[in-house]
Parts: C-alpha cells; sequence; structure tokens
C-alpha cells in the first residue's frame, strides 16, 4: 500500500481517493471511493491477501480487476443492466474512516441519482462498512428501499484472493452442496473433499450453510458470510484470462474468487426496509 499511515486516513491510491485504514495492530486496508472496492488487505504483521492486477485500470467508469468488486443490484448478466449491476462503477461518499482502539474502520455511502434511475428505476441506498483488526478483515453491505414500490437484487462481495498459484490451492466446506457450472450450463452437486482449480471455474453454490477454508502450501484463509446465502467460486483459466486486457500474462494463477452472494433467491424490499449481508475473511 502506497504511502502507509500510522493511523487511518482519507488519501490516495494509484491517484484515486481512497479510505487508506490502518489499525494500532498493523493491520491495514484500502478502500476506494470508486466503487467502494476494496483493493489491498494486509493482516496485522502478515503480507496482502488480496488479488489487484498489475493492468488494472483506475479511474471514473473503469472497472478494477481485482479487489472486492461490490455487486449490486445484479449479478452477472442476470437482468438488463450491465454485468455486476451499477454499484461498482460509481463514485462513492466516504462517511467514516477511523482508527478505533483495536480496529479501523470505513463506512461509504452511495445514493439512487437521476442517472442510476434512469438504468433501474428506484430510490436506494447502500452501505458499505470495511472492518479490519489482527487476522480479520470484516466487509458488510447494506442496502435500503428508501421510498418507492418494492424491488428485488442480487448481489455479492466480488473477492479476490491472492494465492501463490491457484493450482495448488484448495478451496474445502463446499461438499455437499448444489452448485450450478457456468461453464457447462449444469446443475452438480459438489461431491469433493476441496475445490481444485486446473481450468476454467465459474460456480454458483447454492445455500451455503458452513465457514470456507482455502489452503495453500504456506498458508490458510477462513472464510466467513452471514446473509449472504451463496458462493460463487471463479478462476477464467488460461484461455479466458488471455482474452482479458486487465489481466497480465499468467495473472489468472495468482488468485481465484471466492464470492459471498445472493443470488438464488433475489431480496425482495419495501418502501423503508433495509437488508444486510457480510462476509469476514480471516488469515492464518
Ligand atoms: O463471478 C464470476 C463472474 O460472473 C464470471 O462469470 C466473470 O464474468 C467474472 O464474474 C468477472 O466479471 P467482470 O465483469 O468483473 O469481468
Amino acid at each position: 500500500m502506497s504511502g502507509a499511515v500510522s493511523h487511518s486516513a482519507c488519501g490516495e491510491f494509484n491517484g484515486q481517493p481512497a479510505a487508506l485504514l490502518r489499525a494500532p495492530d498493523g493491520a491495514a486496508a484500502v478502500v476506494l471511493l470508486h466503487g467502494a472496492q476494496v483493493v489491498s488487505w494486509q493482516p496485522a504483521g502478515g503480507g496482502e491477501r488480496l488479488f489487484l492486477s498489475e493492468r488494472s485500470r483506475f479511474g471514473p467508469g473503469a472497472s478494477v480487476r481485482g479487489g472486492i468488486p461490490v455487486v449490486f443490484p445484479q449479478f452477472s448478466e442476470r437482468g438488463s443492466l450491465p454485468r455486476h449491476g451499477l454499484a461498482r462503477s460509481r463514485a462513492w461518499q466516504l462517511v467514516r474512516c477511523e482508527t478505533g482502539e483495536a480496529d479501523a474502520l470505513a463506512v461509504l455511502q452511495l445514493v439512487d441519482s437521476e442517472e442510476t434511475r434512469a438504468q433501474w428505476p428506484h430510490a436506494f441506498a447502500l452501505e458499505l462498512t470495511v472492518c479490519v483488526r489482527a487476522d480479520r478483515l470484516d466487509v458488510e453491505l447494506a442496502a435500503s428501499n428508501t421510498g418507492g414500490p418494492a424491488f428485488d437484487f442480487t448481489a455479492a462481495l466480488h473477492t479476490y484472493l491472492r494465492v501463490a498459484e491457484v493450482e495448488t490451492a484448495r478451496l474445502a466446506g463446499l461438499r455437499g452442496c448444489r452448485y450450478e457450472d457456468a461453464v457447462t450450463g449444469t446443475m452438480k452437486v459438489d461431491r469433493e473433499d476441496a475445490v481444485c482449480v486446473e481450468a476454467e471455474t465459474d460456480r454458483i453454490y447454492y445455500g451455503v450453510a458452513t465457514p470456507l477454508a482455502l489452503s495453500e502450501p504456506k498458508r490458510r484463509l477462513r472464510i466467513e458470510a452471514a446473509r449472504f446465502p451463496d458462493v460463487v467460486v471463479w478462476n477464467p483459466g488460461q484461455v479466458r484470462a488471455a482474452a482479458m486486457a486487465d489481466l497480465a500474462p499468467d495473472e489468472f494463477r495468482r488468485f481465484l474468487c471466492v464470492e459471498a452472494a445472493l443470488i438464488g433467491q433475489p431480496q425482495r424490499l419495501a418502501e423503508g426496509e433495509q437488508w444486510w449481508g457480510r462476509q469476514t475473511l480471516i488469515a492464518g
């Protein structure tokens, strides 16, 4: 993280406005105001645990390849909006950025505008809360219907977990879960003790009730979720990655997306109602 600070501050990351979080124990994170996208997380005493492509584009309109893109109100192309909705491509407002006694916290907000209503005709407010301390990162997304007819949405925290080599990573905890294999267009049940990525992998697991564990030869990561009932596991593989301008050669080997998601049963919010969901990463 460029320009490391001893406390939390609103600063810049790659020339873009960002919340630079640093807890008293040294745990740190960076959150761009663009898209409220976490682009860096370093547990106390540890190294970077999120992937960020060296070819990521920054600035208005760009979607940054890596970190934790916020997907709302539409997952993927399951609707009429641009892929993964409209939240990740807009400038959010930073409303809190502070270091507490044992943690550091940022809160960012996005509300509807004439522009968003032209794409998605609803009054909404989003709030993303990012908290770091010790070995953990908590990211919580809250969505509210701030006035008007009920609306349905799907959402995800599209987390790019950094790995040394994706083929040596193992994701455990999904055995027995039903999943939609977007590569083959089929529904399956996972019978394996762990997901191993050897080629393009694009799976939506529905109704995942237990924490996951990402294991590599030299480190582990525990992945917990609250009120995100589904999990997306994605790696583009070599062929698809070669066609992605914002991925450098072989960078596909350096990440596995494990996304806390709300896809299978869209959430309905009547006027005045709020939903929230959280993903927690615990470094080991
Ligand atoms: O979450 C998996 C996925 O839906 C993949 O199908 C792939 O499209 C990925 O998201 C990345 O999407 P993006 O729009 O960020 O390139």
